[in-house]
Parts: structure tokens; C-alpha cells; sequence
């Protein structure tokens, strides 16, 4: 090994969980420790905030260019930015790791970071939205992205996913025409964060191989609560090696032990404008409360040899692997547990490759995937430049040794006096080894050089069907709504009627509902028949955890002057440990007072914000304690009852105690909402929980937890 390599390699740190944030620590910087600013040539500054001039000392003259210092801050400045990611421009990340919990996929794969239960593999993970730009809000309509950069011992492995485990489109080739449709229009530059537009439903309108993947964004996965309470899917078809040389069809599944939640559409629209970051802000304060998202990893694995015995090509990314057919294997898990200390220098720079593999994990000929396995490391040469794998954030943490050289911004400095294969200095440079190298994995390939899709490739309906059977009936509802949403903003006749026409593909009473609320093509007659088939795990539902839970459930009790300070001491304490987060929404920000405290002492409690500064829409859950003065005061506040009717119409758990129930009572026009006078909690039908009196006790709880995840 050169000494270069010697260097890179002693720089390696061992593979624990935080092995690659310790790589990471040779770059970063504490920018408090200097006791001079300096230029980036590293003069001290001694002023920062006067440009050199040309004056008499009375009045300010030309500004000299001369002025090196300033000229130097200017410049520098005007290159901050760097393009946007073409698609997926809004984000945000974190690190964390991965462990494999099992033997069980070492069947099928030699690769140890599937296989070996002593590693903790070091991960970086990306999620974003498509559709917008970097500046775009959090909440809007669409698929979320799921990018995994696994830092394992034998290179970077990305799984490059989605929330939704569907494409768009069948072969590679049709991206930029799904993307153009999809983003603003390019004659107005809109809409933003949107697909509610003629051109993205033009588009799929006439692809029906999108009508699948369309069902699944239009359902409530395409609004998610959290990114900790999505799926995480690898969408494409890969394979797996096993030390026997044996090939086996593989794809990824990541699962939220949290459940998988979603916003409601009007949640989603509000949360757009008071709180654009809302999904980032979630993701930090779960790390920061010490509540990291944690997923279970699992495959679903087909042998080579029955590739053909489904009636879905099995490497058509418009298609789902039914559970039923291709079972779960889980085999590890992943915990995010840090965020990072520079966004731009992590998250933005981070760059992600789906031909980002690690031997024992291979590709299919998945057209898709092919074509994906080309564009992103292009995409990135013109994001970051040539050398983007030197960046911090994406350099391995293994050694990284070959004749690469030269680009812009190189900035390894490779001590050798070759830099080609083969060499006259053989073992002293790096060199292609003979075992432990990536291999192939011989595959016969033989076919007539033409243009084509495979046979079951033609089939666009069958599954979209499965899907939208799946649904519980709440779930159709959504979808029939956010459908009338989106083709509702559609002013050309030609597209909300060309889909609505295609709807009846699916099921002849969405298509007539979608229809009528936004005068399409109602018909009676199916363009085919549903085949009736249904099946759990599409459903949401299915994912709610195995206990109820509110845990990172964010919860806001209202509070006036005069309420009853051990009540509430007692709900945030138990709220506390139960990992909710709470905070106090009052009449003002700062200090209020409870019964019988002085106004103006240093007794009470702290308001986080005032009623105004934030809404229902930003809580999962809303509790008013008991309190005749404070209720009084609440009650004359209006923003409080819309406070009371908003949460309610999201459906969300509203608690109640003593004279606060008769306020809610009225607030929502409900006499008929019962309450205990003694302390047992009443969850009336409306799913707002009362009691007379306040218990600490987890059951109270528990009950608030019912909402969050029954969302009607
Ligand atoms: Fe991407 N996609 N994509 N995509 N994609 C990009 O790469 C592309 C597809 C996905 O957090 C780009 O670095 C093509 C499927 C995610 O940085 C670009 C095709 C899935 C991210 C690109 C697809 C994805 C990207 C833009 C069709 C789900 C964000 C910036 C064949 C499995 C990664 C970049 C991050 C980003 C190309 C289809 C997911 C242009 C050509 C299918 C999560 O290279």
C-alpha cells in the first residue's frame, strides 16, 4: 500500500455506530474558537463593515475597488448557492445507524451489512418532497423521497426510496416527461408544491401506467403526519448473492414503529402557510426530546428461477410484490438519532446513487432501475462537480484507493508516480484484487437490439384496483376528495374529463364520484371490472402500533389566568413521561398566574405561545383544565373556540376537565357531550374525552392517544 493509502486507512475510524460522524468531526469546524475573523486567506480582519472609500472624511466618496477584503466577502457571497436538486430540492436529513437482527438473510446474500449482527453500520437518511423547490412548504400533496446512505466497511450502499412503494412510469425514459408535466407549467412558473394542475393530469391522463402510482399519492400517504410515520420503500427490483453464487429478486421495505399517520388535506393546506417547515422542525424535535424514529428493515425475496410465475412482471416498478404472495423477511432495523450540525454541508451536499452498491447486493433488469442507475451519478457531477464523493458527508468511511485524479475542487493529494493500470509498480499502487472485489454475477444475456417493454408490462389496472379495494372506508373518502381537489384546479375540460374517463378503469363508483364533484364524464358502465380483491397491508391502518402510543405527540393545553395549578403540573408531568411533547398556549407569551396566585409575582407558569401565535393544526391533541376563571376567559375568546372547532374537525383528541367541559360544550354545539363528575374519563362517540375531575394517571392518557390514529 502507498503511504497515501496508508494515510487514508489510518484515518478510518473502527465500524461503530458513530463512525462516520467521527469522520466527519476531521472537517467540522467550531466557529467560536478564533479570536479574529479572517479572510479566507487567513489575514486577520479588522473591519468587517465598512468598504474602503475614497473620501474627505465628511461625506462618504466612491467605494475603491482596491478594497480586497471587502471584494473578497462579495464574491464568496455571490457563489453560495449551488442548483437544486432537479427533482427532490426540498428536504431534510439525519444520522443514525442500522443492525441487522438476525441470520435470516444470509440465505441469500454474502453482504455483511445484511448479515453480520455485530455491526452497527453508520446511516445517513434524506427525505424530501418532489415537486417543489428547495424553499417549498413540508405539508404539500406528493411522494416523499426515503434516501439511505448505508457507511459500510466495503463502500457506500444507497437505497435511493420512496414513502410509496409504486413509480410513475415503467421505464427510465419517461422521467424527464412525468417530471415536466408534474412541475410548474412552463409558460407561468406554476404551481408551486403542487399537482393540482392541467399538466400533470394531461399527463397521466394518457399514461395509464401512472394510475396506480396516482391512487397511492391521492390516498393519505401522500400527506404524511411525520417523516417518522412514513413507509420507506426501495421501489425498484435489486438481487442478492449468496455465498453459494445463488441470485434471488429483492425488495426493500422500511416500517415506522411509530405507525404510519397522516395529516388531514385541510390540516395539510393550513400547515402550508403557518408552518412551512413543519416536517423538519418534527424530525428535530423527536431527535432533540430524545424520541429518535426508529424503522424495522425487511425484504421480500423471490428466487430466480420463479421470476415469471406472477401475473406482474417482477421487475416492473408500477407493481407491488403482494404480501401475500412474496412474504416480509425482517431482518434489522434503523434508529436516526443525531442531526446535523451544518445543513447545507450535509443534507444539501449529500448525495445519493442507486448504482451505489456493496458486493452480495446486485442489480436486476429493472428498466427503471437501469436507467436510475445513469442519472444520478450525472446529476450529481452537475450539482457538485466531479469530485462529489470526496465531500465529506459522501465519502466512505473505508479506504478509497484508485487512478481517478484531476476535476475541479480535487482535493485528495495522492502521493504515487502512477497513476494508470497496470504499472511497473504493481503491489505499491492500487490494484483490482482477485477475491472480496465487486463481482458480477454471470447472467445470460441474450436478445434482439429493439425498443420494447415485457409483455405484462401492458397491464396498468389490475393493481391500482387491489389498492383502492384495500382502503378502509374513510381512507376512499380521502382519496375521492383529494382527486376532486386536484382535478378541480384543472380549467381544461379535456383533462378532468379524459381522467375521470379513466377512472372507470378502476371502480365505477369513484369514477362517478370524482366525476360529479367536478363535472367529468359520468358513466355508469366500468371500462373493466373490478376484480374485487383486497388485501390489509395497503391500508394504513395496518401499521398503527401494536399499543397505542403518544410518544412525540405534540399536545397543547389551553390556559387562561386562574387555572388550577396542580392539575396542570400533574397532566404535564405524566404527559412528560409518556415522550408527548406539551406546551402551554395562553392569553399572552411569558408568565400567567394560577387561582389564587398574585398577578405580577414570580409564581406561575410559562405560556410557550399566545393563542394567535399558533393553531390546532400544529397539535396533535388539545386539553383544556378545569378552572372557573380561566374557563371564563377562555370562553370570551374566540380564537379559543375556533381553536376547540378546528381540532375537532380534524378529528383530533380534544380532553376536557370540570368547567371546561361545559365550554366545549358550547364551543362545539354538542349538549348532548357527557362528563363523570367524579375523576373517571368519558370518551364520548365525537372522541372528545371528559372527566370531572383530573387523575394523574396513564389511563388518562391512553385515551388521548385513541384520536391521533382514527382519524375519519
Ligand atoms: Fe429519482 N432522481 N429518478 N427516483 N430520486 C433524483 O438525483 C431519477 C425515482 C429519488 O435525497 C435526482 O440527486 C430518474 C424513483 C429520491 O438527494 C435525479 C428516475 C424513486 C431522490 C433522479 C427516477 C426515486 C431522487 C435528482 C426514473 C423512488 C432524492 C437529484 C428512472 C424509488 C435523493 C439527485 C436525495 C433524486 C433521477 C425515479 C427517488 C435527477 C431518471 C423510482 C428519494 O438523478
Amino acid at each position: 500500500m502507498t503511504s497515501a493509502g496508508t494515510a487514508v486507512r489510518n484515518a478510518v475510524t473502527s465500524m461503530t455506530s458513530t463512525a462516520k460522524v467521527a469522520d466527519l468531526q476531521r472537517d467540522t469546524i467550531d466557529n467560536n474558537i478564533g479570536p479574529s475573523l479572517t479572510t479566507d486567506h487567513g489575514v486577520k480582519i479588522s473591519d468587517t463593515d465598512t468598504w474602503l472609500k475614497a473620501s474627505d472624511g465628511n461625506k462618504s466618496g466612491p467605494s475603491l475597488l482596491e478594497d480586497q477584503i471587502s471584494r473578497e466577502k462579495i464574491h464568496r457571497f455571490d457563489h453560495e448557492r449551488i442548483p437544486e436538486r432537479v427533482v427532490h430540492a426540498r428536504g431534510t436529513g439525519a444520522h443514525g445507524f442500522f443492525k441487522v437482527l438476525n441470520d435470516r438473510a444470509s440465505k441469500y446474500t454474502f453482504a455483511p451489512v445484511l448479515t453480520d449482527t455485530s455491526r452497527n453500520t453508520p446511516i445517513f437518511v434524506r427525505f424530501s418532497t418532489v415537486q417543489g423547490s428547495k424553499g417549498s412548504a413540508d405539508t404539500v400533496r406528493d411522494v416523499r423521497g426515503f434516501a439511505m446512505k448505508f457507511y459500510t466497511e466495503e463502500g457506500n450502499w444507497d437505497i435511493v426510496g420512496n414513502d410509496i412503494p409504486v413509480f410513475f412510469i415503467q421505464d427510465a425514459v419517461k422521467f424527464p416527461d412525468i417530471i415536466h408535466a408534474v412541475k410548474p407549467e412552463p409558460h407561468t412558473e406554476v404551481p408551486q408544491g403542487q399537482s393540482a394542475h392541467n399538466n400533470f393530469w394531461d399527463f397521466v391522463g394518457l399514461q395509464p401506467e401512472s394510475t396506480h402510482m396516482v391512487m397511492w399519492v391521492m390516498s393519505d400517504r401522500g400527506i404524511p403526519r411525520s417523516f417518522r410515520m412514513m413507509q420507506g420503500f426501495g421501489v425498484n427490483t435489486y438481487t442478492l448473492i449468496n455465498a453459494k453464487g445463488e441470485r434471488h429478486f429483492v425488495k426493500f421495505h422500511m416500517i415506522p414503529e411509530l405507525g404510519v399517520h397522516s395529516l388531514m388535506w385541510d390540516e395539510a393546506l393550513k400547515i402550508g402557510g403557518q408552518d412551512p417547515d413543519f416536517h423538519r422542525k418534527d424530525l428535530h424535535e423527536a431527535i432533540d426530546n430524545g424520541c429518535p424514529p426508529k424503522w424495522t428493515f425487511a425484504i421480500q425475496v423471490i428466487e430466480e428461477s420463479r421470476e415469471h410465475d406472477f401475473d406482474f412482471d417482477i421487475l416492473d416498478a408500477t407493481k407491488i410484490w403482494p404480501e401475500e404472495l412474496v412474504p416480509l423477511i425482517e431482518i434489522g432495523e434503523f434508529v436516526l438519532n443525531r442531526t446535523v450540525d451544518e445543513f447545507f454541508a450535509e443534507t444539501e451536499q449529500a448525495a445519493f446513487c442507486t448504482s451505489h452498491i456493496v458486493p452480495g447486493i446486485g442489480f436486476s433488469d429493472d428498466p427503471l432501475l437501469q436507467g436510475r442507475n445513469f442519472s444520478y451519478f450525472d446529476t450529481q457531477i452537475t450539482r457538485l462537480g466531479v469530485n462529489w464523493e470526496q465531500i465529506p458527508i459522501n465519502r466512505p468511511i473505508c479506504p478509497v484507493m484508485n487512478h481517478h485524479r484531476g476535476g475541479q475542487s480535487q482535493h485528495r493529494i495522492t502521493k504515487s508516480t502512477v497513476n494508470y493500470w497496470p504499472n511497473r509498480q504493481e503491489l505499491n499502487a492500487p490494484y483490482p484484487i482477485n477475491k472480496g472485489g465487486f463481482e458480477e454475477y454471470p447472467q445470460k444475456v441474450n436478445g434482439i437490439k429493439q425498443r420494447m417493454r415485457g409483455a405484462k408490462f401492458n397491464e396498468h389496472f389490475s393493481q391500482a384496483q387491489l389498492f383502492y379495494n384495500s382502503l378502509s372506508p374513510h381512507e376512499k373518502v380521502h382519496l375521492i376528495n383529494a382527486m376532486s381537489f386536484e382535478l378541480s384546479h384543472c380549467d381544461d375540460p379535456t383533462v378532468y374529463e379524459t381522467y375521470t374517463k379513466l377512472l372507470r378503469n378502476v371502480d365505477i363508483d369513484l369514477a362517478k364520484a370524482v366525476a360529479r364533484n367536478v363535472n367529468g364524464i359520468i358513466s355508469d358502465t366500468p371500462a373493466r371490472e373490478n376484480h374485487a380483491r383486497s388485501t390489509p397491508t395497503l391500508s394504513q391502518l395496518y401499521y398503527a402500533p401494536k399499543e397505542p402510543t403518544i410518544a412525540t405527540r405534540r399536545i397543547a393545553i389551553l390556559l387562561a389566568d386562574g387555572f388550577n395549578y396542580t392539575e396542570v403540573q400533574a397532566i404535564r408531568a405524566v404527559l412528560a413521561s409518556s415522550k408527548a411533547v406539551n406546551f402551554i398556549i395562553g392569553p399572552r407569551r411569558g408568565k400567567i398566574h394560577a387561582a389564587g396566585q398574585t398577578m405580577g409575582s414570580s409564581a406561575g407558569i410559562i405560556v410557550d405561545h399566545h393563542f394567535e401565535g399558533q393553531r390546532s393544526t400544529l397539535f396533535d391533541a388539545i386539553l383544556i383544565p378545569s378552572g372557573a376563571e380561566h374557563i371564563k376567559t377562555l370562553a370570551a375568546n374566540g380564537r379559543v373556540v375556533h381553536w376547540i372547532r378546528e381540532a375537532f374537525g380534524h378529528c383530533k383528541a380534544i380532553g376536557a376537565i370540570g368547567e371546561a367541559v361545559t365550554f366545549v360544550r358550547h364551543s362545539l354545539n354538542l349538549p348532548e357531550l357527557d362528563f363523570a363528575d367524579d375523576s373517571d374519563a368519558v370518551v364520548s362517540s365525537y372522541g372528545v374525552v371528559t372527566t370531572g375531575k383530573y387523575v394523574a394517571t396513564s389511563a388518562a392518557v391512553d385515551v388521548l392517544a385513541i384520536a391521533p390514529s382514527s382519524k375519519g
